[in-house]
């Protein structure tokens, strides 16, 4: 790794004392996460179960669809979402993607499901608002569907400082889509990729860090707390993101508004805690929230583990970015493209070039 701009920006080193092993290290960055700033997932369910509708055929009969229904048992109480599973009719088993969506139609303008789908890919996407509404810790009642899990997972008692927000349940979310993945034939697991955009994209990180089945991760604009080093970044910083979306994570992360340089981590740590999986971060020159540039140095950052591991890390020039650039030959990789923040096909295509190789 050339590129070491990230040092100006005061990063903590990941792995510093090598006499302590890659796992080890890897379940202590997930602990001080989740304790700092996303929080924890309390509990298990005791039981995951499916219930499955008819296969119905979508994209001119080219793919085959079904909705899916997640019931998590926590002792007497049952918590549910849905999801959809698209898969092409073409011989598999199919590389997919956990895809978490803003949306709980089956295709949208994030979602170009059909582009998709032709190129043999599955596609398994469900509504962040089905699992909890954003803007709320989701009083029982105020949902689209069954927006119960604060509640069941904290009894109605006040959230500890280190329990999970919204970004943390959404996560466990797609966690639970994966287990549904794990018990079909047809999908090829060696090839088993979460991706969100935004916030979303922030949760895409979380979960690919937890759960070491996702094999690739996605992570689409995640700017602010999701991809974007913390320190010296442009844009939105804690403070901000802390005040219009505190039910995000968790009450911890707050203390540390204006006071990035304190942190014990920085998301550094959230693609590092990916290794050796692969990680892949996606920028557009114009969301200057999101700060490309920081996404870029935390990518630079990230490799000192995948160095360390013997792996090919990140493969950058030693400069910024610039519109058109993809650097893919790596376990971490990252695209600039032109425009604004939205997810667009031409990030699709890349994400899916790079879970192809
Ligand atoms: C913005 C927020 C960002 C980003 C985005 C989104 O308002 O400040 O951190 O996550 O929302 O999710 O659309």
């Amino acid at each position: 790794m050339q590129n070491e701009r990230y040092r100006e920006r005061g990063l903590l080193p990941i792995w510093s004392d090598r006499t302590v092993d890659w796992e080890t290290r890897r379940r202590q960055l997930l602990e001080i996460l989740q304790r700092e700033e996303y929080g924890f997932f309390p509990c298990e369910a005791d039981e995951i179960s499916f219930a499955e509708d008819a296969p119905a055929n979508f994209c001119a009969g080219k793919v085959s669809r079904s909705r899916v229904e997640v019931t998590a048992r926590f002792g007497e109480a049952a918590f549910r979402f849905p999801f959809w599973i698209s898969v092409p009719k073409t011989e598999g088993p199919h590389p997919f993607f956990v895809y978490i969506a803003f949306s709980d139609a089956p295709v949208d303008h994030y979602l170009p499901l059909e582009e998709i789908t032709d190129r043999g890919f599955a596609v398994l996407n469900f509504c962040y608002n089905d699992v909890v509404v954003d803007g709320t810790h989701a009083p029982a009642g105020n949902a689209h569907y069954d927006n119960r899990i604060f509640d069941i997972l904290y009894g109605g008692t006040p959230i500890p400082a280190d329990g999970c927000g919204t970004i943390a349940v959404w996560a466990w979310a797609a966690s639970r889509v994966m287990d549904y993945a794990c018990g079909r034939k047809d999908l090829d697991l060696s090839r088993a990729a979460v991706l969100g955009h935004s916030r979303l994209g922030k949760t895409a990180l979380l979960a690919g860090a937890l759960d070491t089945r996702f094999t690739h991760v996605f992570s689409n604009n995640s700017g602010c707390s999701g991809a974007a080093i913390t320190r010296g970044k442009a844009g939105e910083d804690i403070a901000a993101i802390t005040k219009t979306f505190p039910y995000w994570f968790c009450k911890n992360y707050h203390a540390y508004s204006g006071r990035e340089t304190e942190l014990p981590f920085d998301q550094h740590f959230l693609l590092a805690a990916i290794a050796p999986r692969r990680v892949y971060v996606g920028s557009a020159r114009e969301d200057q929230w999101a700060d490309p540039e920081s996404e870029f140095l935390s990518c630079c950052a990230a490799d000192e583990v995948y160095s360390a591991l013997g792996l090919k890390g990140f493969l950058a020039p030693d400069r910024s970015p610039k519109i058109g650039d993809v650097f893919a030959d790596g376990h971490i990789g990252y695209h600039l493209r032109a425009g604004s923040h939205y997810l667009s096909r031409e990030d699709w295509a890349k994400y899916m070039d790079y879970l192809e190789k």
